[in-house]
């Protein structure tokens, strides 16, 4: 049997022969690529001259130039009125080259340069790595966690596609480029949905995946070649790869070997190999690489040991590169890569060049500055050169105007954000009224009514076409299907077979238009795809509004550092928790039943969470959140957790919408109220109902009077209270201002507080100190179990009874019950004071 492989020979896809004439002024080039290369270099070792320790990268862009810079000077289109642009992710620590390039275009100032990662002592300073979030007319897309580009670009790429075929946008004409480490190749985001991008035939989508051969430590494949591996794995997932591995120099060498042998001695060297060539002299290179083979030796028997030493790999030859991204830039059916080997740290010398040490060097000394210079022919003097200065061309000079004509070929410069959308003026709000009004006698699920209403929403004359709903496999779960119809589900290539429920109401719809994106089972591409259609206002000046609907607990849990992402680029949209509560999801047990999500929501600062408990709730809710994301334009998104649990969904109070919002308002309030004998219970989401009911006991069996609060957001009520007491401190000598929390209560009113929530305890515990007397807080702390919610909610001490218990020994420690009722509530309510705490169990 013949043994299987996707590799071709370790040389260049494109043969001397396809090479096409490169269509610009290399010398010039080269002039403005080295000084872009000294510029981003000594912005990094100024920078850490200035503070020790402030950090910051050379070597990553000192290997990758050529790729950036062939790009810049050829390919990469900027948006302007007349085309789309390219959507360019552009690898975060060669950011200095990327700065050092703008620098030059005369975008940012030497004063910015000169504030390289000082963000805080200069307006303006530059961001350590792409963030929209700090630099939003500049960088577009967040790429520094390693892994999370490639992933977001193939989604993006798909979503580019996505709004064309529903014709929400003219044809783009665009790429998708993504430029990367091969070490960042080891995360599993990296390579995750590569098999997505040939399936969708994605040839707007251009990966260049600079091969130094090294990541931080040393060696990517130190006993293999990652150039091969990553040939295998994207030819087998179907894409079109270029290998660009050696230089120029090469090729009458190659053209000579007749009979393969220095074809077979490159297969045959290992990258440790190719790396040891790179810190060695020539003479080690035709004693190790030649040698091998008298025939090799023979073959290089009139080259100098420097000319050895010289040869150059393909990244950083520039034919080379206009060659591979030509034919990437033309190719069609599917997604290209290109896989470009170079050198990491180029030009460093002992400083750094091809050493385990190079990715963290950033700090060259005066010799090394010289050697710098000198190698890259930068005009500055013995004298200044020990200072490191930055250096520009005169604007009139021959380079300086080259690189302007090349950008203004392709359209302007970038990076550059653009928010190109205008806020919706507005749309039917009517479709929230039946919410307001109560299911009436046929209980529901909060689930159920968000299912309504995004079908509502979907149907809406100003905004239904701008909807994207996004399922990672689980709209069945969260009774979705009936939106596979009413929606259909995104395919490019429609629908080929007749589905096999081709005969039922609600059967399994693609269409080319289709508006759901069914994503099959990961979150990470759903979470991709959340952001490149909660960006689209800015990118492509469509405001898509997602409506992310998932498993609560694979959210921030399992995708939380694409969720960091998704807020640096400012994604609007709608991230929808299902099965929430760890108690409320009966039976699926430990690893599905969520009591964290609200606590990491905290973490997130453009995250407004709510954990609604009822169906006009949760319609206030998102009513607001498209005003405010959507008509007001603000920089947040929303997460909303909802529950599976079916119960009677109330008419909504009078005059309770703003306490929604800001977190908490009072669902119940007891007339009779007895000032001393008082609780006030807190419930939300799963336990309000809990609450509901423990309030009742305590009424009827204890003669306790209760008032009920519904809090729809902890974190709302923490970031007013936070806000507020920031205020007071900054402002100590002024009149002091109250919080909400602080409002909603009279300190003179008496009575207990007592909370609960499907959550860890330490979501409620975030806002105890603003209420005026201890905050008890009940919480769902700990694994969770298989079993009914009756028996977690036991389990958890979050049931009615728990609640009543704890409400009673709360009044008991404040010497308002005596010690008679706290035992008479103990056996009434089935507490067994030794069951061992559920955190630890
Ligand atoms: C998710 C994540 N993990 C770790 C890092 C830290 N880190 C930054 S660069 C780097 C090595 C990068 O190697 P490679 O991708 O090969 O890039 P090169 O600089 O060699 O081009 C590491 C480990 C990170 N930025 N993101
Ligand atoms: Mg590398």
């Amino acid at each position: 049997m013949v043994p299987y492989t996707a590799n071709t020979p370790y040389i260049n896809t494109i043969p001397v022969n396809e090479q096409p004439p490169y269509p610009g002024n290399l010398e010039l080039e080269i002039r403005i690529r080295n000084v872009i290369r000294w510029n981003a270099m000594a912005m990094v070792v100024r920078a850490n001259r200035l503070d020790d320790g402030i950090g910051g990268h050379i070597s990553t862009y000192a290997s990758a130039a050529t790729l950036f810079e062939v790009a810049f000077h050829h390919f990469l289109k900027a948006h302007n009125d007349n085309q789309p642009g390219d959507q360019v992710y552009f690898q975060g620590h060669a950011s200095p080259g990327i700065y050092a390039r703008a620098f030059l275009e005369g975008r940012l100032s030497i004063e910015q340069i000169r504030h390289f990662r000082k963000e805080l002592t200069m307006e303006g300073g530059l961001s350590s790595y792409p963030h929209p979030w700090l630099m939003p007319d500049f960088w577009e897309f967040p790429t520094v966690s390693m892994g999370l580009s490639p992933l977001m670009s193939i989604y993006q790429a798909r979503f580019n596609r996505y709004l064309e075929d529903r014709g929400l946008i003219e044809k783009l004409n665009n790429k998708v480029w993504v430029f990367m480490g091969d070490g960042e190749t080891d995360e599993p985001e990296s390579l995750g949905a590569i098999s997505l991008a040939s399936r969708e035939n994605l040839d707007n989508l251009i990966f260049v995946i600079n091969c130094n051969l090294q990541r931080l430590d040393g060696p990517v494949r130190g006993n293999g070649k990652i150039i091969q591996e990553l040939e295998r794995n994207f030819r087998g997932a179907g894409w079109n790869v270029i290998k660009v591995i050696w230089g120029n120099d090469w090729d009458s060498l190659l053209e000579k070997d007749e009979d393969g042998i220095l074809v077979e001695r490159m297969e045959s060297a290992v990258d440790g190999d190719y790396q040891k060539y790179v810190v060695e002299d020539g003479s080690y290179i035709r004693e190790h690489f030649f040698g091998t083979d008298p025939r090799l030796k023979e073959l290089v028997k009139n080259y100098s040991d420097q000319e050895l030493e010289k040869l150059r790999r393909g990244g950083h030859d520039s034919e080379k590169m206009y060659a591979a991204y030509k034919k990437a830039v033309e190719h069609t059916g599917t997604p290209t890569v290109i896989l470009a080997k170079t050198i990491k740290g180029y030009g460093l010398g002992e400083a750094g060049e091809g050493k385990n040490v190079s990715h963290n060097q950033k700090k060259l000394n005066e010799e090394e500055l010289k050697e710098f210079r000198t190698r890259f022919n930068i005009p500055i003097s013995d004298e200044d050169v020990a200072k490191a200065p930055f250096y520009r061309p005169d604007k009139d000079s021959p380079e300086m105007n080259y690189l302007r004509e090349q950008r203004e070929k392709l359209g302007g410069y970038l990076p550059s954000r653009n928010v190109l959308g205008k806020p919706i003026k507005g749309y039917d709000e009517s479709i929230y009224e039946e919410f307001y009004s109560g299911s009436g006698d046929r209980p529901a699920a909060t689930t159920m009514a968000y299912v309504r209403m995004l079908s509502k929403l979907l149907r809406d004359k100003e905004i239904g076409d701008l909807i994207v709903p996004i399922i990672p496999d689980e709209a069945r779960s969260f009774g979705m299907e009936a939106l596979f119809r009413q929606a259909g589900i995104y395919s490019h290539s429609g629908q080929s077979y007749e589905p096999v429920d081709s005969d039922t109401f609600l059967y399994y719809k693609e269409a080319t238009d289709g508006q759901i994106l069914e994503e099959g089972i990961t979150e990470a591409g759903a979470y991709s795809s959340f952001i490149a259609a909660g960006t689209a206002y800015a990118t492509h000046g469509v405001n898509t509004i997602p409506f992310f609907t998932f498993y609560s607990m694979f959210g921030f849990q399992r995708v939380g550092d694409l969720i960091w992402a998704g807020s640096d680029m400012k994604t609007k949209g709608f991230y929808i928790g299902c099965t929430s509560g760890r108690s409320s999801f009966a039976g699926e047990g430990l690893q599905h039943q969520d009591g964290n999500s609200h606590h990491y929501a905290f973490s997130y600062p453009t995250v407004v969470a709510y954990d609604p408990a009822y169906a006009y709730e949760l319609a206030v809710i998102i009513k607001d959140g498209i005003k405010r994301m959507y008509m007001d334009y603000e920089d947040v998104f929303y997460y909303i957790t909802l529950l599976n649990e079916i119960y009677d969904q109330p008419a909504m109070p009078k005059g309770v919408e703003d306490g929604i919002i800001k977190g908490m308002y009072c669902l119940k309030r007891n007339t009779g109220k007895d000032p001393k004998k008082h609780v006030n219970l807190f419930g939300s989401g799963g336990l309000l109902n809990q609450a509901m009911i423990a309030s009742k006991i305590l009424e009827e069996e204890y003669g306790v009077s209760t008032d009920v609060w519904s809090v729809t957001s902890y974190k709302e009520l923490y970031k007013d209270a936070q806000d507020v007491e920031r205020w007071n401190i900054l402002h100590a000598d002024k009149k002091q201002k109250t919080n909400y929390i602080q409002e909603c209560f009279n300190k003179e009113d008496g009575g207990i507080y007592v909370a609960v929530c499907d959550y860890i305890k330490a979501v409620p515990d975030t806002v105890s100190k603003w209420f005026p007397k201890h905050f008890v807080t009940l919480g769902t702390d700990g694994f969770g179990r298989s079993d009914n919610r009756e028996m977690l909610r036991h389990h958890f001490e979050v049931d009615a009874n728990y609640i009543v218990y704890s409400s009673i020994a709360e009044l008991f420690r404040e010497g308002i019950v005596d010690n008679k009722v706290v035992n008479k509530a103990k056996i009434s309510c089935g507490i067994d004071v030794n069951k061992p705490n559920p955190i630890n169990v």
